[in-house]
Order: structure tokens, then sequence, then C-alpha cells
């Protein structure tokens, strides 16, 4: 007997629809075992309509991989993790948490969640934080990822949904400019909607130092250099103010500020922007004649320009150009951010931010605060006031700094800047808490291992990239010897003297909950229920009242601003990224392959996909190559300021060559952000993942020359 069910995808924001059937198993079928799932992606989810990629297509292989983690583990005398029953991990857990809050203070706990992680965990993570360890140092990996985006919006828009309009839209603009973002490879449906578009005659332009297949794609491809994002959009609305191609009723009637910032993009020349992006004046003007002129437009960002020390002001630069433009809040028009993980959109809406409340209330706005300890029944002054940003925890692991650490959700040791800094830090930690699902390279610091369910286990809500509320249904029961992230914090909120205010571990109740402390704030899901995602494919916020309609498309009359009016934002003149010099005379930028998710692991456990690329490679040109006497396939060794990689080379037309660029999917002495620059974004605090200086060469002269001059210190 098979039962089907329609749920999601646990991999991309894109949240495809799936359609998954159950068999209580039988040999020789395609259910061997019992609660052996299939999936079929969802033709009738408006979304994906029918499509998936690879990542969806093997999720389940994961559900019994023979390396999932089945039992605690706890850190024996001798320094071995050893498998416990739960009582001990979680007392085990609880105890050195709280012997580090006894000695240090509530502060030198911290906790670091993900856009991974469900709604109603990613809710009750912020809350186990701060009620039951009472630290400000919450923060997540969505640091890692649409930070940037997401400060910019609140300045430019008063609020921050990713897209504000659904992905259908794509189809119908006339213009659509990527800037920054591998779509094809890292979403890939979103193709349909690149296809429809270009069916009507739509244009595509892409921005991204590499000929991606996402560039492939498009008409024009403007091959910049990294990291000069802020001044190709400056130089871009340069240009349409000096053609008149400005939409000056539409910068009277919905924005302010629009003078300084036209001042200061005066101050810049075409001429210049060609030198210093290596985009030609030609090129500039056609791409700001098109976004001006065609009857809609639209500007999306990926990780490209938003994951740099600059993050923030790269953004505004985009909102500054789209808003003159007069397109945002336009049909089929505007400016969005693609969101990255499951629920990178809702993630960073519940809590687990360091300066937000659930429902992007203000962690230091009275009313707000206020407003949430009513609801959890408690004083205002027990919230804590904002903590430390995700880099700036783990860049302070040890002495003087974080003691304890909670991690769901994330392979902080893989997948921050400067990696080994972390894993130093992580070393000297007095506590270090792991709940995941399958072992990582942060479990080798861990005191305690928590197994936790996985998506096909357990009921749940993500937020998708377009702030599309959907339902993950349980397919099965969660396997012996392992909980879900809920009843995990449950069990070591009880243990810290707070079982009082975390007595639901059943996911709708935890939703309900945050239902009510949203109620009223910016992102309102008070008029959201399960029952109501499944009747209407999504349920998008805000979406205030149970009797109303979510917000499909925001901005059409007013900004969230109290006046309603947008933002403009002149920039303030900053440092760049790392430029190259003598000594590292090169680009690094780090991103992803079409085949592997985030860290890694997961999708290097899935046997097709680590078949499929099973190695990290390198991206060099053929004249950089030429000019290094490197070969084809051979392994070349990368380094920067902070330590280096050895891994095969790759050598194609299809980047910069004065560029190098490494997928940061594989961890260990292979991890591509053991050379990363931490250098931060002031606003964001968004470190500056996409461009750094490097140096390069075949391996083989690698180690002649560390033959010849030997070097002190250890590799790090
Ligand atoms: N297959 C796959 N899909 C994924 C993921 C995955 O790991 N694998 N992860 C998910 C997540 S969490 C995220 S955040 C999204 C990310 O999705 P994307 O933003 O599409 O991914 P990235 O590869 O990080 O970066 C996009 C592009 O930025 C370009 N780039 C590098 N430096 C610069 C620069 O200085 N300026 C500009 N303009 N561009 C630059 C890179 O060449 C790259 O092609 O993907 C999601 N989907
Ligand atoms: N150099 C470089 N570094 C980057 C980036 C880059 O472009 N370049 N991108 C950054 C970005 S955008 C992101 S989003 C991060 C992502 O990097 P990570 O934060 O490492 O994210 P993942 O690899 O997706 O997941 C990490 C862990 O979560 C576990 N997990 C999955 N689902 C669940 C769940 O429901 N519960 C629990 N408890 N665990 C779960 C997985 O098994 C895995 O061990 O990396 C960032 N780092
Ligand atoms: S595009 Fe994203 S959500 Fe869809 S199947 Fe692939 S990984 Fe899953
Ligand atoms: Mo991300």
């Amino acid at each position: 007997m098979t039962v089907s069910r329609r749920t999601h995808c646990p991999y991309c924001s894109f949240q495809c629809g799936v359609v998954a059937a159950t068999g209580t198993g039988s040999a020789g079928s395609l259910f061997p075992a019992p609660d052996t799932v299939q999936l079929a992606p969802d033709a009738g989810f408006p979304v994906n309509r029918g499509r998936w990629c690879v990542k969806g297509m093997t999720a389940a292989d994961l559900l019994d991989s023979p390396d999932r983690l089945r039992r605690p583990l706890v850190r024996d005398r001798f320094g071995r993790l050893r498998p416990c029953d739960w009582d001990t991990a979680l007392d085990e857990a609880a105890r050195r948490l709280a012997a580090v809050r006894d000695r240090y203070g509530a502060d030198a706990n911290a906790v670091f969640g993900s856009g991974a992680l469900i709604n109603e965990t990613a809710y009750l993570l912020g809350k186990f934080a701060r009620l039951a360890l009472g630290t400000a140092n919450v923060d997540y990996n969505g640091r890692y990822c649409m930070s940037s985006a997401a400060a910019a919006q609140n300045l430019a828009f008063g609020i921050d949904r990713g897209l504000p309009f659904p992905v259908s839209d794509i189809a119908d603009t006339d213009v659509l400019l990527l800037w920054g973002s591998n779509c094809v490879d890292t979403m890939p449906p979103v193709q349909q909607w690149l296809q429809a578009q270009r069916a009507r005659g739509g244009t595509l332009i892409v921005v991204d130092p590499r000929r991606t297949p996402t560039a492939q794609a498009a008409q024009v491809h403007l091959q910049l250099v990294p990291g000069r994002d802020v001044e190709l959009a400056n130089g871009l609305l340069h240009i349409a103010v000096a053609e008149r191609l400005i939409d000056t009723d539409y910068i009277a009637a919905r924005t302010v500020g629009f003078d300084a910032v036209r001042r200061a993009v005066l101050a810049g020349s075409p001429t210049a922007v060609e030198r210093s992006t290596g985009i030609s004046v030609r090129d500039q003007i056609r791409v700001v004649r098109a976004l001006a002129e065609a009857p809609s437009a639209m500007l999306l960002s990926g990780r490209g320009p938003e994951q740099q020390a600059r993050g923030v002001d790269a953004v505004l630069a985009f909102t500054n150009l789209m808003l003159a433009l007069g397109r945002v809040g336009r049909p089929a028009s505007g400016y969005g951010c693609l969101t990255g993980q499951a629920n990178g959109q809702g993630g960073r809406e519940h809590g687990q931010k360091a300066d937000q409340l659930p429902g992007y209330r203000s962690i230091t706005d009275p009313a707000d605060r206020a407003a949430v300890a009513r609801v959890w029944g408690i004083d205002p002054d027990r919230l804590p006031g904002p903590g430390r940003s995700a880099f700036e925890i783990l860049g302070s692991l040890g002495d003087g700094g974080v003691r304890g650490l909670l991690v769901m959700g994330s392979d902080v040791a893989t997948a921050s800047p400067d990696v080994a800094r972390v894993r130093r830090g992580l070393a000297e930690l007095d506590c270090l808490v792991v709940a995941d699902l399958l072992p990582n390279d942060t479990m080798r610091y861990a005191h305690v291992v928590l197994p936790v369910a996985q998506w096909a286990e357990q009921e749940g809500t993500t937020t998708n990239l377009e702030g599309r509320v959907v339902h993950r249904r349980r397919l099965r029961p969660v396997p012996a010897g392992v909980r879900t992230d809920l009843e995990i914090l449950c069990g070591l909120a009880e243990r810290l003297g707070a079982g009082h205010l975390f007595a639901a571990t059943q996911a709708e109740a935890v939703f309900e909950e945050l239902r009510a402390v949203t109620q009223g704030s910016r992102a309102d899901y008070a008029g959201i229920s399960y029952e109501r995602i499944d009747a209407e494919q999504g349920v998008f916020w805000p979406c205030p009242s149970p009797s109303g309609a979510g917000t499909a498309r925001m901005f059409t009359d007013r900004f969230a601003h109290p006046d309603g009016r947008a933002r403009f934002v002149a920039l303030l003149p900053r440092p760049g990224v790392e430029e190259p010099d003598e000594e590292f005379p090169l680009y690094f930028t780090t991103g992803r392959l079409r085949d592997h998710y985030n860290s890694g692991t997961q999708t290097r456990r899935t046997r097709s996909l680590r078949d499929a690329a099973p190695r990290p490679r390198i991206e060099l040109h053929p004249l950089l190559a030429d000019r290094l006497g490197i070969r084809p396939e051979e392994m070349i060794r990368v380094e920067s300021r902070r330590g280096s990689i050895v891994a095969q080379a790759t050598i194609t037309p299809d980047i910069r060559p004065d560029t190098v660029f490494a997928p940061f999917h594989w961890g260990g002495d292979q991890a591509a952000n053991l050379l990363t620059d931490p250098t931060l974004d002031p606003v964001s605090r968004m470190p500056a993942f996409k461009v750094c200086a490097v140096r390069v060469c075949a391996a083989r002269a690698a180690a002649s020359r560390t033959e010849a001059v030997p070097r002190a210190g250890g590799a790090g």
C-alpha cells in the first residue's frame, strides 16, 4: 500500500513542490522497506510547475543513509565521542551550558542557527537563546547569505522580503537583469520562467565575472571585475541621469532623498567606470537604455554582489537605480534578492537574528519588546539586547569571548570565512553542542552531538524566496534514536529551568504561538494557518487576518516606511575589497556548483551527486594557466594571506584571466574558506566571501619551493 502527499524539497529557497509516495514495504517493489519515500516533482505547484533539480531528485536518498546519525554522542574523558542515551546527552549539554553561564555570564553562551530550519524551529531557537540561556548572542548562517540585501531593503523600502513579487512575474518582465546570480545552476526550475520571458521577446542581462550557464543564457553578459559592483551600478545611474532616462514623476511622488544620490553619481564618469569595472561605456549605455525604455524591467541579485564587505552598498546602488527608473512597485518590475536556503526567508523573520525578535520586531524598540514579552508571559526586561553577528560570535570563541555554543543546522567549520581561525576557536570552547542529521566538520570539536529528524520526518513550514509560506508535511515517523529540533530545544530548556516557557513541541502548536507573536508586526503571520496554507498552495506574508488575502505583490501603492515613501540612500566612500597586489596578484572568488549544496554535508553523501562532482576543482583562464605554466587537470595551489588549498585545475575560457574560482562545498583542507577574507560589511556584518587576493602556482612548483625555503609555523 502507498500513501501520496504533497510537500516541499529540503534544499533551496525555491522550495519546489514535490509529491511524495510512502510505501509500507515489500521486497522487489519501489518501496523495499517500510517508510521508503519516492519523490516526484509536483506539476500543480505554481512555483516549480513540475520541474525540479538533481538535489531535489535525490533528497530522499539521505533519509536512510548509512552515515546518518542515529544516537546522541558525548565526548568522554579520553576525548572520544561515544554513543549514549538521550537523557545523558541532554543532561551533559545543559550542564556544560549552565556551567559556562554561571562562570562567565549569560552572554558567554551563544546560539548559531540556520536558514535550513523550519519557521517553527527558527522561532523557538531565538526564544531558547533569549529565555533559556538568557544570552544576547544568537545569530545564524543567513548572516552569510542575504543579510546585505536584507539590510539594504530595510533602508530603501522599510521592509525586507527577498522577492516582493511572485517568481512568475519573471516571465512577464521585458528586461531582466540578473546581477551576480547563477540561478540556472542554483535554482534550476527558474529556467522555465526565463524561457517564458525569452519567448515573449524579453531581454536577459547577466553581470558576473564568470560566463556561467546563466550568463550563457543571456543576450548580454557583463563580465565585470570582481568587487566592482558598486561602481558599475552607480555608473549606470549616472548615465540614466545624464541621458534624462529617470522617472521624475515617480521620484517626486514615491521617494525621498534623490538629490544627494544624483549629485554623488554625477561626480563619477562613464570612462572611469569602464576603467575600474572592465565594462565598456557602450555596454553601460546599452544596459541603461534597455532598463529605462522597456515597459517593464527587473533587477534581481544573487550572492555575487551581496557577499562583499560593501554588499549593502551594492544593493543600495541597485535600489537607487531601480527607484530612479521608477520601476519599484510597478507590474513585473523592481528589485528583488534571490534568497538561498530552504527557509532563508522565514529563517530571518522569526528571531534568530542578533538584532531582531520574531516578526522582524526590533530588539531595541520598547513597544516591540513589550509585544513579544506579553505573548511569552515574561517581563520585557528579561529580554536581552542586541547581540553579536555570526562571524563576530565565531571570530571571538575562546578566552574572553564566547565559551559555550549551540549549533543547529550549519557546518560553521566549513562555511565561515577565514575558517582556520574559526576552527581554532571551536577547539577552545568549554561547550560545543551540535544538532545535525549527518556528521560534519563542526562536530569534530563537539562535546555533545544530538541527532535530528530530517525534513520528511516532521511537520513544519518554510517561507520560500517569494515570501510564500508553505507546508512541509511529515511523510514517515522519526527513526528510533533521533529527535526533532523542537524536542531538543524543549528538552534543553527544561533542564535549564525554563521548561514552563517551552511547553509546545508539536510544530503546529509552535506555529500558533508564532502567529500570535507576529500579529501587528512587519512580518505578520497572524492570518496564516496550516489549514489555509494547504487550501491556497501557500500564503504570502504579510497576512494580518485569517479572512484577508496574503500579500503577493508589495509596494504597489506604498513602501513600509512610516510616510509610505522609499528612500534613496547616498553611499559613503568606503574601502572596498582586498585588492590584488604584487604578492597576491589575482582575484579569488567562491560560489556554487549545480551538483552540491553549501557545506556539502548532505550532497557529498548522495552517491549520484558525489559521482557527478567528486572533488573540488579550481577554475582559471587559459591565458593565466599559460602564464603560470599550469597544465590542464594539474594540481594547483591557491594561497591567500590567510591560508592555502590544493586542488585540480579546470582551465576554462569562461572566467576572467585575472580571477580564479573555487566552490566552497568541501571541508577539511579542501575548504575554499581557508582563503577567504573575514572583513565584514559595516552594516550587514556580511563577510567578504566573494572577493579576496590570492596567488596561484602548480602544486609541483609549490612543493619544490617549500623544500627550498622551509617556513616557520604550522599550516593552521
Ligand atoms: N546547486 C546549488 N544550489 C544552491 C545552493 C548550493 O550550494 N548549490 N545554495 C543555495 C543558497 S544557500 C544560496 S545563497 C543560493 C546562491 O545562489 P547564487 O547567488 O546563484 O550562487 P553563487 O554561486 O554563490 O554566486 C553567484 C555568482 O556570483 C558570481 N560572482 C562572484 N564574484 C562576484 C562579484 O564580485 N560580483 C558579481 N556581480 N558576481 C560575482 C559568481 O561567479 C557566481 O556565478 O543558491 C542556493 N541554491
Ligand atoms: N566561501 C564561501 N562561503 C560561503 C558561501 C559562499 O558563497 N562562499 N555562502 C554562504 C551561504 S550563502 C550560506 S547559506 C552558508 C551555508 O553553509 P552551512 O551553514 O554550512 O549550510 P548547509 O551546508 O546547508 O547546512 C549545514 C548543516 O545543516 C544540517 N541540516 C540540514 N537540515 C537541518 C535541520 O532541519 N536541522 C538541523 N539541526 N540540521 C540540519 C546539514 O546536515 C549540515 O550539516 O555558507 C556560506 N559560506
Ligand atoms: S531547485 Fe531547490 S527546491 Fe527545487 S528541487 Fe532543486 S534544490 Fe530542491
Ligand atoms: Mo545561502
